[in-house]
């Protein structure tokens, strides 16, 4: 399972997801391992960082060409098919696919070689305040397809004159040798987008659009998440080849003045900072525990969730769209200074890492913002350089959601008026012994004075404080549960009541592992980042009833 609905009605797929054998490159001892799943849940590796080989036998029933699609591999996989090289991808948070053809029926060896260790290569994943673990960590699944296939289907909705339209875009790519010839349908609700025919050449993509107009559909909001499935199929000569179903909402995001609008409408977004992590499941987060992660939030009285600081699993995402959780998605980048982004895998890694999340996660109405370059070198002109690259590459990619980037460059920054959100990460009372109002006040200030005039939405896009799950002491000690709960009071009364706040997300949701570096673990005690409100098993912590007095009252 990699998604909450089915995606083909044409196209046969086969999930790969179950027990693989794994060898750990660097022991050579062999195990059986779940996919998706990291191996530090092995007794074995639980602090291992390194390459290990997992091997499949696929059992193949006809003739065929096949696409293998990775949700996520941790964080560099290498596949290979039948002892060939296929496929390299870098990134654990970001799904990729490969293509064999010429497959013929029986069984064949599939191999992914996976490598979690940091190197000058690994840009994105390094010593950091959270965890890089190893394994296959999402879904896979085998796709039966024959020559020529869908490879995505993008759906914009659209307002125009009281009436939703969707421009919907299809992308077919031809594998085999021969060029194709056929036709394209995509439907919604009973309403047909036709594309006509469509050609594409041997070894080619093509991709094509149309614009429909859709009545009687409901739109997609907070509280009242409709979702539509839109099928697009392929014909050829001989019938359908091929399909693709998705699941759309219509919605319109924007922002006007420092008001963030959903469906023309202000919204206040209330909500938390989610790392996928586990004590037990490590980055692999199950349908169980995301769908407990979900409830937990929505008890506190959570309306949004910002997937800090790589693109989720898309079935967190489905469930959001399901649910009505507005969605704050970023790129793969957390607090690098210039030294580290002027490395020469730096803009490629980026790149690929935004081109990916916004290619595969278009189509969740749940998403309004894409985030960048969470704390990074925004207070120099290298830097700026780099922030300018990664939004103009948003825009090419998408221009129906709003744009942001989290900084803590508080007076540095040169780079507010590259998004049209400003998100500030901020912790008065734990780094600082400040009121969050006094912090808060000399923020906006400066805010307004960089911004020259130009009115911008405002988020407080981090602020908590750190506890040990179990540590009670009235004395309010640093790390107690009743520290932790009293800073998060003080800073909820502040930014819930000022109205020049478009939103709050609290740093964290969930604790999580950080790197076993020095860097960290000396101010991360259990090696921990502990400002989750509950902890790495999910158990509450005392500031879990002082959110959910705030989100409630908002
Ligand atoms: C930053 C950063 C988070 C986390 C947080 C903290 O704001 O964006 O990833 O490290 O600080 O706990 O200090």
């Amino acid at each position: 399972m990699t998604r909450l609905f089915e995606t083909h009605k044409v196209r046969k797929a086969v999930s790969l997801n179950g027990m693989w054998h794994f060898m750990n490159a660097q022991t050579k001892k062999l195990y059986w391992l779940p996919v998706p799943g990291c191996w530090e849940q092995h007794p074995d590796m639980v602090n291992y960082q390194g390459k290990g080989v997992y091997k499949k036998t696929l059992t193949v029933d006809k003739d065929t060409d096949l696409r293998l699609e990775f949700k996520g591999v941790s964080h560099t996989g290498d596949v290979f098919f039948d002892g060939i090289k296929v496929g390299h991808h870098y990134n654990a948070f970001t799904p990729f696919s490969v293509c064999v053809t010429n497959v013929t029926a029986g069984e064949h060896q599939l191999e992914v070689h996976v490598d979690s260790s940091f190197s000058e290569e690994s840009v994105l994943h390094k010593v950091n305040d959270y965890n890089t673990y190893g394994g296959i960590t999402r879904g896979v699944v085998m796709e039966y397809v024959n020559g020529v296939f869908i490879e995505y289907v993008h759906f914009l909705p659209k307002k125009e004159h009281n009436a939703w339209m969707g421009e919907v875009s299809v992308c077919v790519r031809n594998i085999s040798n021969a060029d194709f010839t056929g036709t394209l349908k995509s439907s919604l609700d009973g309403t047909e987008v036709d594309f006509g025919g469509i050609t594409v050449g041997k070894g080619e993509r093509k991709v094509v659009s149309a614009k429909q107009t859709f009545s009687g559909v409901l739109q997609w909001d907070m509280d009242a998440p409709n979702l539509y499935f839109l099928h697009t199929v392929l014909y050829g000569d001989s019938g359908a080849v091929d399909d693709l179903i998705e699941r759309v909402g219509f919605r319109t995001v924007s922002a006007e003045k420092n008001k963030i609008l959903l469906n023309g409408k202000e919204i206040y977004i209330k909500g938390f900072n989610r790392h996928e992590d586990h004590s037990v499941f490590g980055c692999a987060i199950p349908l169980q525990l995301m769908a407990q992660d979900m409830d937990l939030m929505v008890d506190m009285g959570a309306n949004a969730v910002r997937t800090s600081h790589y693109p989720n699993d898309e079935m967190f995402l489905d469930m959001c769209d399901e649910r009505g959780i507005i969605v704050w998605e970023e790129n793969h980048a957390r607090s690098f200074n210039i030294k580290h982004m002027l490395k020469p895998n730096f803009d490629k890694q980026c790149r690929d890492c935004v081109e990916e999340m916004i290619v595969n996660h278009f189509n969740h109405p749940s998403i309004i913002i894409w985030g960048i370059l969470n704390e990074c070198a925004s207070d120099c002109q290298e830097g700026r350089e780099k922030y300018v690259m990664l939004y103009d590459q948003i825009k090419s990619l998408d221009t129906s959601r709003l744009t942001t980037s989290a900084t803590c460059r508080h007076f540095t920054d040169i780079c507010l008026d590259l998004p049209d959100i400003v998100s500030i990460n901020t912790y008065p009372r734990w780094y600082e012994d400040v009121t969050p109002q006094e912090d808060f006040d000399k923020v906006y200030e400066w805010i307004q004075k960089e911004l020259k005039g130009v009115e911008k939405p405002v988020l407080i896009s981090e602020f908590g404080a750190g506890a040990i799950y179990g540590s009670r002491d009235s004395r309010e000690t640093f790390w107690s549960e009743q520290k932790q709960a009293h800073i998060l009071d003080e800073q909820l009364e502040t930014y819930l009541g000022d109205d020049r706040i478009s939103g709050a997300l609290i740093w964290q949701f969930c604790d999580c592992r950080v790197t076993a570096d020095p860097a960290l673990y000396l101010s991360r005690p259990n090696t921990r980042n502990n400002k989750g409100i509950v902890d790495v098993y999910r158990r509450e912590k005392l500031a879990y009833d002082t959110v959910k007095k705030h989100f409630a009252a908002k």
